[in-house]
């Protein structure tokens, strides 16, 4: 049997309760086939990846090393995370490109791929994740890894006019064609892909809709994977949450009050003083609404050494300031902004209980809060979803209120449509976004990019 190969910038180790759904799916995935895992520790030391720290669980290994200071931050937050993260979620102006991290990136890569090298065998299938790796395929190749490898990019891929303002993109994206298998969230990022490659790789696609690069060693195929989550287990969850302390004390301090929430890490890419100001507009222009809704948002800071993140900081502070200091009364205070981080479990247990989830990223690869509130409703009374169109989540939630993350007024409508929103109307919507989480939930993603890297022989 083939052994599966995660790497990933982290990991989740067995002993950690990591919320995200891409640990839980790796997890999984290598559970069920046994296998490696490897990234970075998100601990520092002297010298970078100098050695693996080995950990054992069951028929899974972990495999972490750690960043030196000025590695830590050229190649995380300078190259990955001040160049690639912003250009990915169409915002040039906040690209800052220097060779000097460029140069770090690829040789943090390198060191990752030598000690990859040492370790894989012939028939391993590497499944390698998200921005801070793209050359890692490459670098393997040039080792001699012949393995089949395969690339999942987690963030939007843009068009090629935004790409092309990178100084370095073609020597970093035709590496991707040292993958055997390329995948993206949506078809839109695949069609941007297929774009950018036909015209600034002189990639030619044959008829199975195999892309080569000239030059290139070998063929590689691109498809759209769209992640989800464990669909039933969330919902499990959020009908065991609602009787926890903390829901309960939640749902007590609304004192009847529709809520509204929020969860997101506290990113630009996510629209959060959009959001703050559409509800702001929705009190301003519907007073009947006062004292009736609670916006409860969840942001809790991350990356929040990058000047960016900081600034971002300060602006939702003042807009919450000055939302709260118009509208609030001595028992009402229109909008909770909370900066702490909260268990995935609680949190299904908040979903269940709002109205409405405002899920509105100017850009975002997929968004899982999206599908997860979807699944924590409950059927009976099912919460309205109000949805970025600029969210990858909106090419499957469909039914969804979808908005113009930009349309401020537009943004206050659709909420102000969510909060008087018909019990019918909102079953009927609620239904047809969970038919599309239960057919393609966490299992089936995994599934299908690991069926299509390695066929049906990987026993998933
Ligand atoms: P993120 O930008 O982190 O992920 P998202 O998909 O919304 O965004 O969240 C990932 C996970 O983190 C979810 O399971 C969510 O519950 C959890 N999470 C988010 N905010 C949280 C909070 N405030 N407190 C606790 N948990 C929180 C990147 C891409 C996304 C893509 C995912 C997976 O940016 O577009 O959907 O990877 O591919």
């Amino acid at each position: 049997m083939k052994r599966l190969v995660v790497v990933s910038n982290r990991i989740a180790l067995p002993n950690e309760t990591k919320p995200g759904g891409l640990a839980l799916a790796m997890q999984a995935a290598l559970r069920e086939c046994g296998g490696l895992w490897l990234g970075w520790s998100g601990q520092t030391a002297e010298r970078s990846a100098s050695e693996l720290k080995r950990m054992q669980a069951d028929s899974v290994e972990y495999l972490t090393f750690d960043l030196s200071k000025p590695d830590l931050e050229d190649y995380y937050a300078g190259f990955a995370n001040r160049t690639l993260w912003p250009l990915f979620h169409f915002r040039p102006s906040l690209v800052d490109f220097a060779r000097a991290c460029y140069a770090c990136y690829v040789r943090v890569n390198a060191l990752i791929a030598d000690h990859l090298a040492a370790l894989l065998q012939p028939d391993d299938v590497v499944w390698v994740h998200d921005y801070h790796l793209i050359p890692l395929g490459a670098l393997l190749r040039e080792r001699g890894v012949r393995a089949r490898i395969g690339f999942f990019l987690h963030t939007p891929f843009p068009p090629q006019e935004l790409l092309t303002m990178l100084p370095v993109h073609r020597e970093l994206f035709e590496t991707l064609a040292a993958y055997d298998l390329v995948g993206f969230h949506t078809p839109d990022y695949v069609r941007a892909f297929r774009d950018y490659a036909l015209n600034e790789l002189g990639a030619e696609i044959n008829e199975q809709g195999v892309f080569s690069v000239r030059g290139g060693r070998h063929s590689f195929r691109v498809a759209d994977f769209p992640i989800s989550i464990d669909t039933a287990a969330v919902a499990r969850a959020a009908e065991q949450a609602a009787n926890q302390a903390a829901t309960r004390r939640l749902q007590r301090s609304l004192e009847g009050r529709a809520l509204v929430i929020g969860v997101d890490r506290l990113d630009y890419s996510k629209g959060l003083p959009e959001r703050f100001k559409a509800y702001g507009q929705l009190l301003a222009e519907h007073p009947e609404h006062h004292r009736r809704v609670t916006l409860l948002q969840i942001a809790p800071t991350s990356r929040g050494d990058v000047p960016e993140y900081q600034q971002l900081r300060g602006e939702l502070e003042r807009i919450a300031g000055a939302i709260n200091g118009r509208f609030a009364e001595p028992d009402w205070v229109p909008l909770r902004y909370v900066n702490k981080p909260y268990h995935h479990n609680s949190l299904t247990g908040f979903y269940r209980l709002a109205r409405v989830g405002f899920v509105t990223p100017l850009r975002d690869g997929m968004n899982l809060v999206a599908k997860e509130f979807v699944a924590s409703q409950d059927p009976d009374d099912p919460g309205v979803l109000v949805l970025s169109r600029f969210a990858g989540a909106a090419h499957e939630l469909g039914a969804a209120l979808l908005v113009n993350p930009h349309d401020i007024e537009g943004m206050a409508n659709s909420l102000r449509a969510a909060l008087t929103m018909a019990l019918a109307d909102r079953r009927a919507r609620w239904r047809e976004m969970m038919d599309v989480l239960q057919r393609q939930d966490i299992t089936a993603w995994r599934r299908s990019f690991l069926n299509a890297l390695a066929g049906p022989g990987l026993a998933l």
